[in-house]
């Protein structure tokens, strides 16, 4: 499967593509029942594997805590979006739950995932963001900056102030069910939630083979939960593959989550 040519032509030239109802009310019903259910079971320990962030929820390792995710993963219409960035040499980088916390009013600073640029081969970060809720002006929709990821320039050296609003940032409002695919060199952020209610978003996140998993999911997801894989979703894990267990267990290891 190959995006439509108007898919295609967005994620070259703005960095992002709007995928509308991609999820279906099932799988969007089924999502954000499973996801309910995880802030319940993890509590405060909730996003701790990966991080916490004063302000909003989290989850991390999400292909551990459920098959509504192994789901979503598989979607053809999000591998085309991320095929059509990353070429097809990629691989599940981490996928996480952010929720806005109501009346958290501090955006994030404006950023490119994992801080890195583009290098002699192009793009090697792509996120979607999987709109659990509607996206609206007051609740946090995330900001992108069009054509940023084209600039091979960092906001944070770039910017007096990332938190700031830039004059040509684009607010992303669209419903639930929508799926927001981009090129993660996009300079990009949360915005802060103005109303009572969170605004939560699942982020699939990949990256390019070559590069390390932001979660190195080999070691995060149980053995008894990665025995029932599939090859296609082995391979979308870098399971087994010697390149990603050298690059990504290093990057574990140095961040202090795997000893
Ligand atoms: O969920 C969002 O609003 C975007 C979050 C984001 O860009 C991040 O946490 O890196």
């Amino acid at each position: 499967m190959t995006p439509a040519p108007h898919e295609q032509q967005q994620l070259d030239d703005l960095g992002f593509v709007v995928l509308e109802n991609l999820m279906g009310d099932d799988l969007l019903t089924a999502l954000r029942r499973r996801v309910e259910e995880l802030f319940v079971e993890e509590g405060a320990q909730a996003g701790a594997e990966f991080k916490q962030e004063p302000g909003a929820r989290r989850l991390a390792n999400l292909m551990n805590k459920g098959e509504v995710f192994q789901r979503a993963l598989q979607t053809p219409q999000l591998l085309a979006c991320v095929e059509a960035v990353l070429g097809p040499e990629y691989k599940l980088s981490s996928m996480n739950v952010r929720s806005a916390n109501p009346h958290s009013d501090a955006p994030q600073p404006l950023h490119c995932d994992m801080g890195g640029l583009p290098d002699e081969r192009g793009p090697w970060v792509c996120n979607s963001v999987w709109l659990l809720d509607d996206f609206t002006p007051d609740n946090g929709a995330i900001r992108v900056v069009p054509g940023s990821h084209r600039w091979g320039r960092l906001p944070q050296s770039e910017l007096a102030d990332p938190k700031a609003r830039h004059p040509q940032e684009l607010l992303l409002t669209a419903p639930a069910g929508t799926v927001v695919v981009m090129n993660a060199h996009l300079w990009h952020g949360g915005t802060g939630n103005r109303t009572a209610q969170p605004r939560t978003a699942l982020h699939i996140f990949f990256a390019r083979r070559d590069k390390p998993q932001q979660q190195y999911q080999k070691q995060l997801v149980r053995p008894e939960v990665q025995a029932q894989f599939s090859p296609p979703l082995r391979w979308l894990l870098a399971l087994d593959d010697p390149h990603n267990d050298a690059v990504s267990r290093e990057v574990a290891v140095r961040s202090g989550f795997l000893k």
